[in-house]
């Protein structure tokens, strides 16, 4: 039997080998092959159990008068297709996100709902702003592959918790022997672990990142030559960041000039960075992966940052969501679907569970609860979502269906090949696509039509893959681009973006200072996001807060009318102004921590700044 990829939202897409017996998984092994290294996490090993979880959705669901009844496909496909042919597509909104990275469970499902012109989500919870905001400078987002990584001589884990996170990155730079740093605002496992902590406050990264750029513009430490011969609009930046003093640096983001000075050292002997999508969710977070990424530009090292190599591959997504032969009427950004929960009467979700992920998800729920919408949830097990949902529809897990996986970060795509039979009746999402296309009147459209596999067979041909190929051998290499080659309006890599300044934006990374408690997030080992809650037991309510924040055990973090209750975990080390909370729990009366989460959009990609939401601390009443 080949491999088969974990599929979770997940750095490092391990590979495995199953192994059944008599019909029955019972064992995952982590492969020996390059980058994952024959290791898996805490969520990789429990996913055997995960596949028989007593929380598994074995048959569809519908909800009357209180209670869940069991009801056949058909009737299932025929409920939701009823609701959606009778409602204003402009008020049916599908939500979907990377529970399972597959192109036949995440992309190919859109396809019914953009057919139909409903809304679709900007899909921008967690790695679009960063990706619009490294395009801005150099006309494409992928960086480095886990070759280079694991060939750094030093490496700064910039907004990101790799520890944790991105295990099987950490434990290549440790082989490396690399030397390390970390930039985060609070004393979380990799600040622990490294050789270079730096604690920044939140979201004041750009302005350390462009204080290093000074540094090394000062000091002449850059390529002159790559700066010359590749890139536009140095002067103006060299011009722009002379502000940007030591002096300066300190009062902003509270790192003394030696720290400072260390930093550029790293630097200015070759350091790679890789930088965590935790930034695009903090206010300037955009302007602060632009600020990073400028400092390999001076460094002349195209290939020096790594932030997410999911468009390196040329993979055509959007032929795989049917955008060339269907439109959504409206796309809302994640963070407002929450708010925006009014303008809807029918949500399909599917791959997510945003009661507990977005924020003010539990909107949709008390919207559902209320009637005032309809909710259908298609998912492995009963999440957050589900238990408020109408509708309930079995979903197969990765290790129940075919599928093809690629990876954010290095470049192998895999085949998976289901390895045990669907449990109970759970069916894959693309068939419930197709299904539910011909019961709302969509037949002989073309993107219904079309198989999920011949789909697949086209996007992958822009990453120069042939599916027969892939099929055949498992797993193949991709290839990336150029480094050399910049798809920006200049042709080169642009300082100063032309696009940015075209567009009205900022065309130099922009700095707004925060004043407040800031309360954020940080990933913990034994859940993936909300997954594995009934394996590992749930995330604790617990907020660490530094002591003369707070006096007691029990406080409420309030932004406008919601609060949410949690336990207070004195901790000196957290620097005054932050709040910790680790992982995505419900507060101690039940509610998602999201609920006070800041929604508002980030200026590039639209990702909401969870990590810097402002909140008031207080006693509860
Ligand atoms: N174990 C585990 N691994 C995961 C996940 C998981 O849930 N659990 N989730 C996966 C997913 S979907 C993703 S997107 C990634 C997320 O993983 P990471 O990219 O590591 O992101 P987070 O854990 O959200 O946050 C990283 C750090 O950002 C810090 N931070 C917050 N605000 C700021 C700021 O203004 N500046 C700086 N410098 N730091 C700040 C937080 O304190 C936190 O420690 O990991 C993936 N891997
Ligand atoms: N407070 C706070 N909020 C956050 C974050 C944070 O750090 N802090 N992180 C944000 C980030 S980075 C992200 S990516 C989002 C993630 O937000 P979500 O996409 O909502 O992530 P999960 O909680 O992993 O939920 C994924 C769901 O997909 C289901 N699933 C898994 N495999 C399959 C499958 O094959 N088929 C189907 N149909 N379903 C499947 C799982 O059972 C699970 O219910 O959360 C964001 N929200
Ligand atoms: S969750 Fe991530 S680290 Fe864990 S097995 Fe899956 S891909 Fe590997
Ligand atoms: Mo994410």
């Amino acid at each position: 039997m080949g491999y088969i990829a974990c599929t979770r939202d997940c750095y490092d897409t391990c590979l495995f080998k199953p192994i059944a017996s008599s019909g029955k998984l019972i064992d995952l092994r982590p492969a020996d092959v390059f980058p994952t290294l024959g290791f898996t996490c805490p969520r990789g090993r429990a996913d055997v159990k995960r596949l028989y979880s007593a929380r598994r959705i074995k048959r569809p669901m519908l909800r009357k008068e209180g209670g869940l009844v069991e009801i056949s496909w058909d009737r299932a496909i025929s409920e939701l297709a009823e609701r959606l042919k009778r409602a204003d597509p402009r008020r049916v909104i599908h939500v979907e996100y990377d529970g399972n990275q597959g192109l036949l469970t995440w992309y190919y499902p859109a396809r019914p709902f953009n057919a139909l012109g409903a809304v679709s989500t900007d899909y921008s919870i967690c790695s679009a702003e960063g990706h619009a905001a490294l395009k801005l400078h150099w006309g494409r987002s992928w960086g480095m592959l886990p070759e280079e990584l694991a060939g750094a001589r030093a490496v700064v884990f910039w907004g990101l918790n790799a520890v944790v996170s991105f295990t099987h990155g950490w434990a290549l730079v440790k082989r490396a022997k690399a030397k390390t740093a970390a930039v985060d605002v609070a004393p979380t496992e990799t600040i622990k672990a490294v050789d270079l902590p730096v604690i920044v406050r939140p979201g004041s990264d750009v302005v350390l990142a462009l204080g290093v750029a000074r540094e090394l513009i000062s000091r002449d430490l850059y390529d002159k030559r790559f700066v010359e011969e590749r890139t536009y609009g140095f002067d103006k930046f060299a011009a722009y960041v002379e502000r940007f003093t030591p002096d300066y640096v300190e009062r902003e983001t509270g790192v003394s000039r030696e720290v400072l000075f260390q930093l550029v050292e790293l630097y200015a002997s070759g350091a790679k960075t890789v930088i965590g999508f935790s930034l695009g969710r903090t206010l300037n977070g955009g302007d602060a992966v632009r600020a990073i990424s400028l400092i390999h530009a001076l460094l002349g090292d195209p290939l020096g940052f790594f932030y997410s190599n999911s468009g390196a591959w040329g993979i055509d997504f959007d032929y795989l969501r049917g955008l060339h032969a269907g439109k959504p009427s409206a796309v809302v950004p994640m963070g407002l679907v929450g708010a925006r929960i009014h303008e809807f009467e029918a949500m399909y979700v599917w791959n997510s569970n945003p009661v507990m992920t977005l924020p003010q998800g539990d909107k949709i729920c008390e919207a559902a609860r209320r009637g005032d919408l309809f909710l259908a949830v298609h998912d492995i097990v009963l999440n957050e979502t589900a238990e408020c949902a109408d509708l309930l529809l079995p979903a197969p897990t990765y290790l129940e269906k075919d599928d093809i996986v690629y990876s954010y970060w290095h470049n192998l795509l895999v085949y998976n090949k289901a390895a045990v039979q669907p449990i109970g009746e759970a069916k894959p999402e693309h068939w419930v696509a197709r299904e539910l296309g011909r019961a709302v009147g969509l037949s002989g459209h073309p993107l219904i039509e079309e198989d999920p596999w011949r789909a697949a067979e086209i996007a992958l041909r822009p990453a120069g893959v042939e599916l027969s190929e892939l099929l055949a051998r498992g797993v193949v290499a991709l290839r990336r681009g150029d480094p050399l080659r910049f798809n920006t309006p200049t042709g080169k890599l642009e300082f100063y973006s032309t696009t940015a300044e075209r567009r009205g934006l900022s065309p130099l990374p922009h700095y707004e200072r925060i004043e407040g408690y800031v309360l954020t997030f940080t990933s913990e080992p034994m859940h993936t996001n909300t997954q594995f809650f009934d394996e590992y037991g749930p995330p604790q309510p617990i907020a660490e807060v530094n002591p003369t924040d707070f006096a007691g055990d029990i406080a409420c973090l309030e932004a406008g009318s919601a609060s949410i209750k949690v336990r207070v975990a004195p901790n000196p080390l957290v620097p005054r102004g932050v709040i910790l909370i680790r992982g995505i729990p419900k507060d101690l009366e039940g509610r998602p921590v999201n609920a006070v989460a800041d929604g508002t959009p980030n200026p590039y990609g639209g990702t909401p700044r969870i990590n810097t939401s402002l909140v008031r601390l207080r006693p509860c009443e």
